[in-house]
């Protein structure tokens, strides 16, 4: 990972990025919570889940021969069309859904659909565990739970996402914070960038029509970084206070990764995680 600024006095919010084996990561053994402190805004664990099954469904997911059941919600918007296996309802605002879609859609489609992303899985691998498990590295002795509605249903553990040769996903910021693993690495593109300006920053440099960033002038006043994850590696991201965006894929090979949300509950006591 690396970390660039230009930033001058007035825009001087570092990006607080760590990058750690998993294994030797002692020091973010609390790191949600460091998010939530806003101490840190980035981790990057390598090798959190084991490479194997991860990069055999990567394989299995690069495919133009068969369609394991993509939803592509930004199909409007082709530059930023992500296909999206689990759900068709996605948690997030989307170019098909820009207010999002209601609770009870969400989990209608969360019911119907994540078995489709649970086939993709070989030998026995239960994402849902490994994820638990993973994200029990960074929650400080708290259990890590999948959210349950008031009639009983489940939220959506997992999503997968294929972002093929010259589709990115452009400069946001979320709600929460969100954690995103490595199933397959483009050829080139497909970094993460992180940039220090936040919701609160006066002035974060706009385009002429007011609501879109101009990244380049973002990218010349604020320090931001890097990140460029191996299949099997993790990241967890403080995406509703960070602008942050992935490059745009370039070549043959999709950048293919599972990824969610996470958050605290409101007394801290446990770590949440959807999609
Ligand atoms: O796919 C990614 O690497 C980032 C996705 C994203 O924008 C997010 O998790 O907020």
């Amino acid at each position: 990972m690396t970390t660039e600024t230009t930033a001058t006095p007035e825009t001087r919010r570092t990006v607080r990025a760590i990058d750690v084996q998993a294994g030797a990561i002692t020091t973010v053994a609390n790191a949600i919570e460091d998010m939530y402190r806003d101490t840190l805004d980035v981790v990057l664990s390598r090798g959190a889940f084991p490479q194997a099954p991860l990069a055999a469904a990567g394989d299995f997911l690069d495919r133009d021969d068969h369609n394991p059941g993509w939803a592509r919600p930004n199909e409007k918007m082709p530059v930023e069309d992500i296909q999206l296996l689990g759900t068709d309802t996605p948690a997030t605002p989307t170019y098909r859904a820009p207010r999002g879609d209601s609770l009870d859609a969400y989990l209608s489609s969360a019911a119907k659909h994540l078995s489709e992303a649970e086939r993709v899985w070989s030998g026995g691998f239960d994402a849902t565990a490994e994820i638990q498990r993973a994200l029990a590295c960074f929650a400080g002795g708290r259990p890590v739970e999948l959210p349950r509605a008031s009639d009983g249903r489940f939220y959506l553990p997992y999503t997968l996402r294929r972002l093929v040769d010259g589709k990115q996903i452009g400069v946001h910021h979320d709600y929460h914070y969100s954690w995103v693993a490595t199933l397959r690495k483009p050829d080139s593109g497909g970094d993460l960038f992180v940039y220090g300006v936040t919701a609160t920053t006066p002035d974060a440099p706009k385009m002429p029509n007011g609501f879109q960033y101009d990244l380049a002038a973002i990218e010349q006043r604020y320090h931001f970084a890097r990140c460029t994850p191996e299949v099997g590696d993790l990241f967890l991201l403080a995406s509703g206070r960070c602008l942050h965006r992935v490059d745009r894929i370039v070549g043959a090979r999709a950048r293919v990764t599972m990824g969610g949300f996470l958050a605290l509950d409101k007394d801290r006591r446990r770590v949440l995680f959807w999609s």
